[in-house]
């Protein structure tokens, strides 16, 4: 019964495929579990004790941060650091590398995290999301780390994934051989398979969308939009608009439906040129995912997968999702870049 099989079981079952193996990575996924288990205990309180609202800090993307937000990035820098694979770590919350504290065993694994993305839902009791990415250093243990082993691109992430708190507590993860979802079984207290092998339909029925910014995009988005907003020849109806403003939850609800979420570049802000979206704690975890379903992830034009960040918090357009959805963007950016 695939249900009754643990994260923990599923990795040793696949980490028997590979030699080098030593039991560390698993070792980081359980630090990972026991975080997610720790965080939605707190989540699924909000509202009966004072965990909700503002701590009064602004983070380092100039955002105001929540306290669920602050206790969720403890945990996570709390547990990670005690696994004994780490070489560092990164947080959205945090501007810098964390490193792992003196006298704690280290190791070649390099983590980033956002540790409650779409967080400014929470007093509103939308589901929100952990979101991770995990890459081997590339220079010796030894040595000092360098900046170029962890601004890696998204291909050469080990693994990824997300917690999902939403009507069920939901991890969903790839080392790189497909997709799988587990979810919490609160009566046991461990997350078993319940989504084996996720693929993503080919192409959906739903984008994903913040449609206030209408009046800040340029002409190819407006294009972009208005492919789906239409109907067509080929598709009687047009797609349907489904936008919560949670990464998360947006994902993967059209990870499971099929569809679009589009994140585009805007000129709201010229400080943010890029969009919103964190390449390295959202976009390339969330990209890794969807090609491993079946699905793609560009920035317009190029892969997400292919982008190798300059610093740490850099941000990039995201079009995630579908295959033929995401393909439909970009020979419409194409386009109009020809004209
Ligand atoms: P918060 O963590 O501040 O809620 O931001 C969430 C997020 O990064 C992502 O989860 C959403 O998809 C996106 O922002 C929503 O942004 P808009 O509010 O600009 O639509």
């Amino acid at each position: 019964m695939s249900q009754q099989i643990t994260v923990t079981e599923h990795l040793l079952l696949h980490q028997k495929q590979v030699p080098m193996a030593t039991g560390r990575f698993t070792r980081l996924f359980n630090e990972l579990i026991l975080s997610a288990k720790i965080i939605h205990r707190e989540v699924s309180k909000a509202g009966l004790v004072d965990v909700l609202g503002f701590t009064g800090d602004i983070n380092v993307q100039g955002e105001e941060v929540k306290k669920l937000d602050e206790f969720a990035n403890r945990v996570l820098i709390h547990r990670l650091s005690r696994c004994g694979a780490l070489c560092a770590m990164a947080s959205e919350e945090n501007a810098d590398i964390i490193e792992i504290p003196d006298g704690l065993p280290t190791g070649d694994y390099f983590v980033i995290f956002d540790p409650l993305d779409g967080s400014s839902n929470i007093d509103a009791n939308v589901s929100i999301g952990t979101i991770f990415s995990i890459y081997r250093r590339k220079s010796p243990s030894e040595s000092r780390l360098l900046a170029s082993d962890y601004l890696q691109k998204g291909a050469d992430q080990v693994a990824a994934g997300y917690i999902l708190y939403g009507s069920s507590c939901m991890m969903v993860f790839t080392t790189g051989d497909g997709v799988n979802g587990f979810t919490l079984d609160p009566s046991v207290g461990e997350f078993l398979l319940s989504h084996p092998n996720i693929r993503i339909p080919e192409q959906g029925s739903i984008y994903s969308v913040n449609e206030g910014y209408y009046h800040y995009w340029d002409k190819p988005t407006l294009d972009v939009l208005a492919h789906f907003k239409a109907a067509s020849m080929t598709r009687k109806k047009p797609y349907s608009l489904r936008y919560i403003g949670s990464l998360v939850s947006d994902f993967h609800r059209n990870l499971v439906y099929g569809g679009i979420f589009l994140y585009p570049s805007d000129n709201r802000d010229p400080n943010k040129p890029g969009g919103k979206l964190r390449l390295m704690c959202e976009a390339a975890p969330m990209a890794f995912i969807v090609e491993q379903a079946g699905g793609l992830a560009i920035d317009g034009t190029r892969r997400i997968l292919d982008i190798v960040p300059e610093h740490l918090h850099q941000r990039v357009p995201l079009f995630v999702g579908s295959k033929l959805d995401v393909e439909k963007v970009q020979e419409i950016y194409a386009a109009t870049k020809q004209a």
